[in-house]
């Protein structure tokens, strides 16, 4: 690959959707290592990362320090395997590696953290991704860097204090160099975030604190690009991007699950889980 990947999108949607379904494979063989895990939330998001890593995010997999590069934070630390995924897959570390997956002494560890290249934070305890991110935005502004931060945070955290703190500084700001992917895939630890504590409507709340918000299919690539193309042309304000994704996407087998947030597969379904993500969507079974 080149060594700084280009912003805006210079890549076709086929080969976008082609990277995503690798993306699964390596969430599934990683998964498999340890027969658990928290595989809806990787093949959930594998969309959204195979079109940052792939066309939109300025970085070098070589200079991870670059100082100009584009961020992406994942406050939500238990989606690690997913990020693990792209960063593999762009050449941050070598694909082998993901055979050390939640091993003792890994890099790779099943929350995700700093001891990985390529992660910007360590992001178990939940609720603090916004804050950071926050942070980071404004940090480049007064160091006069083009950088763009971007987000990826889950609807159980809109339930969290900290977040709504740090959604208003970033309005205050006006940090139109920030976007914040929601991933609203309708389920946390404990049920539905209807049943725990309700978050809709997540546009208006959004809206309501000064934020540019969109809301779109989070598992359709052509509209993740397109409202990232739409972010850029409204300054003046942070972007939220909310996405309704499916836990499990792309493996019929685990998107049928009723409770998708940790889940323990059978040694005989993987291989079906395998061929699943292999499928080519529209290719005659
Ligand atoms: C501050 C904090 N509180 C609680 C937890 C425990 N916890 C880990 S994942 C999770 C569910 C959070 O919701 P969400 O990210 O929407 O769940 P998912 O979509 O992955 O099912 C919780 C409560 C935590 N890691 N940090």
């Amino acid at each position: 690959m080149t060594s700084i990947t280009a912003p805006s999108i210079d890549v076709s949607i086929p080969e976008l959707q082609e990277r995503a379904r690798t993306l699964r494979l390596h969430v599934l063989r990683m998964a498999e290592r340890v027969g658990q895990g928290y595989v809806g939330q990787g093949l959930g998001i594998a969309d959204l990362l195979a079109v940052l890593y792939f066309g939109e995010m300025r970085y070098d997999p070589r200079r991870l320090d670059w100082p100009e590069r584009d961020r992406f934070v994942l406050s939500i630390g238990h989606y690690s395997i997913g990020l693990y995924a792209a960063l593999a897959e762009a050449g941050v570390f070598p694909l082998d590696e993901m055979d050390s997956y939640g091993a003792d002494g890994s890099r790779l560890e099943m929350s995700g953290s700093e001891v990985t290249p390529g992660f910007e934070m360590t992001g178990g305890s939940l609720g603090h991704g916004l804050g950071q991110a926050v942070g980071m935005a404004l940090g480049h502004r007064l160091a006069g860097r083009k950088s763009r931060t971007f987000l990826l945070m889950s609807d159980g955290e809109l339930q969290e204090g900290s977040t709504w703190e740090a959604a208003m500084a970033g309005a205050h700001y006006r940090l139109d160099a920030l976007i914040a992917f929601v991933d609203c895939n309708g389920q946390q630890a404990d049920g539905a975030p209807a049943t725990v504590m309700g978050i809709e409507p997540v546009h208006d709340k959004w809206t309501a604190f000064g934020w540019h918000v969109q809301r779109i299919d989070g598992n359709d690539i052509r509209a993740i690009v397109h409202a990232i193309a739409c972010a850029k042309d409204a300054s003046g304000r942070p972007h939220a991007i909310i996405l309704d994704t499916l836990m499990g996407k792309g493996v019929p087998l685990f998107e049928r699950r009723e409770k998708n947030h940790f889940i323990r597969v059978a040694p005989e379904e993987w291989a079906i889980a395998r061929e699943q993500a292999m499928a080519r969507p529209g290719a005659p079974s």
